[in-house]
């Protein structure tokens, strides 16, 4: 249509209902997308509170020992405005708490089952069989525990998850989570986010209805994630959607650089869509270089309407000077 040629039907009021996404906004009391954006290792909890979950040690060699409490439990979310999700959580959350360690690290996760179904934990990266958390012996049952051990390699961004059957109902219910290993030589400092794509079927008919980054529909279309120009930007890209063969992310008014499974130190790609299956990761960096709103989203549209889409806000950086 031609901007000239509006018509009442076609002004901004017509299309009020058209507002892509829902209406309305979900509480942030028990979890907050923002604050999962830039939390690992338990940093979003108070420093005693956080001592429970997580505690770190030097050792001999110059790694550290990274030991972590994680427990399955039943939870009810609430993943679009007065739409609530019957989810298995690891810590209370979807998804569940990320956990960061350095390439030679040694992890140690005390895992309590305290849901109704049996789970495991099963970590990406190199570890010997039976910490795999994915046969049947391997199961732990409601009300045990289990303690998964192992040497923190490859560098790279990974993922944990229930591997009890059925597999994709166990992932789907939210029983999943970022598993990050930072290589040796750190890489450039950066503001640093945790995106995970996810879906929901709220009707058990084994399709999404609701779709998000990090968990809450259309979250960061309420709250901009704000980042400064000029600075570098790193995120950590996970898809845990289930169902759906691909998922994606397109950024609006550049480019970034892409590491698949941020194994490697030199980019990929240089894109503004990267495309990603179930269960695969990325690492984008780039630098907005203009002030102003960005939208980013699925490139799948049917995702980015119902609630796969957010906005970046750029800003100056303050000169206090
Ligand atoms: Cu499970």
């Amino acid at each position: 249509m031609s901007a000239g040629a509006t018509s009442p039907a076609h002004s901004a009021a017509g299309h009020a209902g058209h507002v892509m996404g829902p209406v309305g906004r979900v509480s942030t009391t028990t979890f907050d997308p923002g604050l999962f954006l830039r939390a690992w290792n338990f940093s979003d909890l108070p420093a005693e509170r956080r001592h429970r979950f997580y505690r770190e040690s030097a050792r001999p060699d110059g790694s550290r020992l990274r030991e972590y409490e994680l427990y399955a439990v039943d939870r009810e979310i609430e993943i679009a405005p007065g739409v609530f999700f019957p989810a298995w959580t690891f810590n209370g959350q979807v998804p569940g708490p990320t956990l960061r360690a350095t390439e030679g690290d040694h992890v140690r996760v005390t895992f309590i089952n305290q849901g109704s179904h049996p789970h495991t934990i099963h970590f990406h990266g190199w570890h010997p069989p039976e910490m795999d958390g994915s046969l049947p012996e391997h199961q732990v049952l409601p009300g045990g525990r289990f303690v998964y051990e192992f040497d923190a390699e490859p560098f790279g961004l990974h993922l944990y998850h229930c591997h009890a059957v059925p597999l994709k109902r166990h992932i789907h219910k939210g029983l999943y989570g970022i598993f990050l290993v930072d290589p040796r030589e750190p890489r450039p400092p950066a503001d640093e986010l945790m995106m995970v794509m996810n879906g929901f079927d709220t009707d058990f008919d084994g399709d999404n209805e609701v779709y998000a980054v990090n968990t809450v529909a259309s979250h960061f279309m309420h709250e901009p994630i704000r980042v400064e120009v000029g600075a570098l930007v790193r995120i950590y890209l996970a898809n845990l959607t289930e169902f759906d063969l691909i998922n994606s992310f397109h950024l609006h008014g550049m480019f970034f650089d892409a590491y698949r499974t941020g194994s490697r130190s030199a980019a990929v790609d240089h894109t503004d869509t990267i495309m990603l299956c179930q269960g695969e990761r990325a690492i984008l960096e780039t630098r907005f270089r203009y002030p102003g709103t960005f939208m980013f989203h699925a490139h799948q549209s049917e995702f980015a309407e119902l609630g796969w889409m957010g906005v970046f806000r750029a800003e100056e950086a303050r000169r206090d000077t």
